[in-house]
C-alpha cells in the first residue's frame, strides 16, 4: 500500500501537522479527501462531505474507533470507540446531566460564579495569559463541580488533563506499525494512577451517599436497586472526560478570542452586544475547532468510496478541522469572521458518536467570555508575544497574552 501513496502524503510527519495542519490539509482536500498517512498509520478524511458521509454511516457502514493511542489511554470500555448496545448504555450513562434542558437549570449558578472569581484574580492587573488563568480554569473548575471533583484543584485538573492529552496524541508508528515513543504514555499513565487514587474514596462515599453531582449519577442511574455500575466501566469514560471535555471548552474560548484578536472591529461589536457572543463561539469553533482530528471510524466490510478501496477494519481518523475549512461551504476558511453565513459546521462531530457536550460546553464557554468582556471591555491583545497554536489531534492557542488600561 506504501508504494501507492505520494511522496507529500507519505513524508508527512506529526510534528508537522501538530505545528501547523492547514497546507497539507487544503492539498488533502483538492486531491485526496480519504487518504492513507503512513505516519498515522491510518486513514485520514479531510473534506466535509467525506466526513460527514463516513459518520453519518455510524452503526451501518462504519462504527465508532480510536486510535491505537487513544486505547492505551483510556482503557475499555471508552464511550468513544464503543458501539451497538454498549454505546447506547454509555451514553445513558453520560447524556442525561447534559440534556439543554438540564442544564439550563444549573449552568448559570454554576459557571457564572466560577468565571467571576477567575477574573477577580486578574482583572486589576492590566495583563494576563488568558489561555492558563481564565480559559483553562474556567473550563476545568465548571466541569470538576458538575462531576463532583470539589476538592480536586484547577491547577491539578489542567495537570490531569495535559497529561492524558501527552498520551492521547502520542500516536505516531514506527514501519512495523508499533508506537514510535513508548515512554510518551508515561504521563497518561501516572496521571490515571492518581486519579483513581482520588476517585476511589469519593465513589465508596457517593455509593452509599448518593448526592446530585454526575458521578454519582453514574454510578446509580440506570442501575437496579441496591447495585452501582461497575467502576471498571466508569473509569475508561471519566478518563475521556478528563481530557476531552476538560481541555476543550478551554480551547472553544481561547480560539474565539483569538479569532476575535484578528478582527478588532468585530471583538468592537461584541463586546457591545453581548448576544454576540453565541455566533463568536460558533465561528472560533468553526475557524479551529477544538477537537481537530481526534476520533475515527471503522469500516464492518471491505467498501469502495470515490473509488478508493477501503479495505474492512480500516481506521478512518474524522478531521474535522480541516471539514471546517472546506472551501466548498467556507470562503477563505482560515480568516475568522464574525459575519459569515453561519453553515453548520461539524467541530462537534455527526452522527451516533456526535458530542454529548454541545450544549454545556458552549454555555460554559458562552458565560465565560460574558463575564470576560464585561469586566474588561477594553481587552487588547499584547502584540509584544506570539499567538501560537498547538495541535493535530486537539488544537488551540498554547498561551494568549492580553493587556487592558485598569
Ligand atoms: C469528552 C470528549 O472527550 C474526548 C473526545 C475526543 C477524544 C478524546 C476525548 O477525551
Amino acid at each position: 500500500m506504501t508504494a501507492t501513496v505520494p511522496s507529500w502524503i507519505a513524508e508527512i510527519t506529526i510534528e508537522e501537522l501538530e505545528n501547523d495542519p492547514s497546507p497539507f490539509y487544503a492539498r488533502l482536500r483538492d486531491e485526496a479527501p480519504l487518504a492513507y498517512v503512513p505516519a498515522l498509520g491510518c486513514w485520514v478524511a479531510a473534506t466535509k462531505d467525506m466526513c460527514q458521509r463516513i459518520a453519518g454511516s455510524d452503526d451501518t457502514d462504519f462504527e465508532g474507533v480510536i486510535t491505537p493511542a487513544g486505547r492505551r489511554t483510556f482503557g475499555d470500555p471508552a464511550v468513544l470507540d464503543a458501539n451497538g448496545a454498549q454505546h447506547d448504555e454509555l451514553r445513558a450513562m453520560v447524556d442525561p446531566g447534559l440534556q439543554p434542558s438540564e442544564v439550563d437549570r444549573y449552568v448559570e449558578d454554576l459557571a457564572r460564579p466560577i468565571a467571576r472569581r477567575y477574573l477577580a484574580e486578574f482583572e486589576d492587573t492590566g495583563h494576563a495569559d488568558l489561555v492558563a488563568q481564565y480559559c483553562e480554569p474556567v473550563s476545568v473548575r465548571s466541569l470538576g463541580d458538575l462531576l463532583g471533583l470539589h476538592e480536586v484543584s484547577s491547577d491539578k485538573l489542567r495537570e490531569w488533563f495535559h497529561k492524558l492529552n501527552v498520551s492521547f496524541t502520542n500516536a505516531a508508528v514506527d514501519d512495523n506499525g508499533e508506537f514510535a515513543n513508548p515512554r510518551g504514555f508515561d504521563p497518561g499513565d501516572e496521571a490515571k494512577t492518581e486519579i483513581r487514587a482520588i476517585c476511589d474514596p469519593l465513589l465508596d462515599r457517593w455509593t452509599t451517599d448518593p448526592d446530585d453531582s454526575a458521578l454519582s449519577h453514574w454510578l446509580h442511574d440506570g442501575m437496579p436497586p441496591g447495585q452501582v455500575r461497575d467502576r471498571e466501566v466508569i473509569y475508561p469514560n471519566l478518563f475521556v472526560f478528563l481530557l476531552g471535555a476538560m481541555q476543550e471548552p478551554g480551547h472553544a474560548m481561547a480560539s474565539t478570542i483569538a479569532g476575535l484578536f484578528t478582527r478588532p472591529d468585530q471583538m468592537e461589536r461584541v463586546i457591545d452586544e453581548p448576544p454576540l457572543i453565541r455566533r463568536a463561539i460558533s465561528e472560533g469553533v468553526r475557524w479551529t475547532a477544538p477537537i481537530w482530528s481526534a476520533v475515527a471510524r471503522r469500516n464492518k466490510q471491505d467498501m469502495t468510496i470515490d473509488g478508493i478501496h477501503l479495505p474492512a477494519g480500516s481506521v478512518v481518523m474524522m478531521s474535522y478541522g480541516s471539514a471546517n475549512h472546506d472551501e466548498t461551504d467556507y470562503g477563505a476558511p482560515s480568516r475568522y469572521d464574525l459575519d459569515r453565513t453561519p453553515i453548520p459546521n461539524l467541530a462537534f462531530g455527526a452522527g451516533k458518536h456526535a458530542c454529548a457536550g454541545t450544549y454545556f460546553a458552549t454555555e460554559v464557554v458562552r458565560i465565560g467570555l460574558e463575564e470576560l468582556f464585561e469586566a474588561i471591555p477594553n481587552l487588547e491583545r499584547d502584540e509584544s508575544q506570539e499567538v501560537d497554536f498547538w495541535g493535530w489531534g486537539f488544537r488551540g492557542p498554547t498561551t494568549l497574552h492580553a493587556i487592558w488600561d485598569v
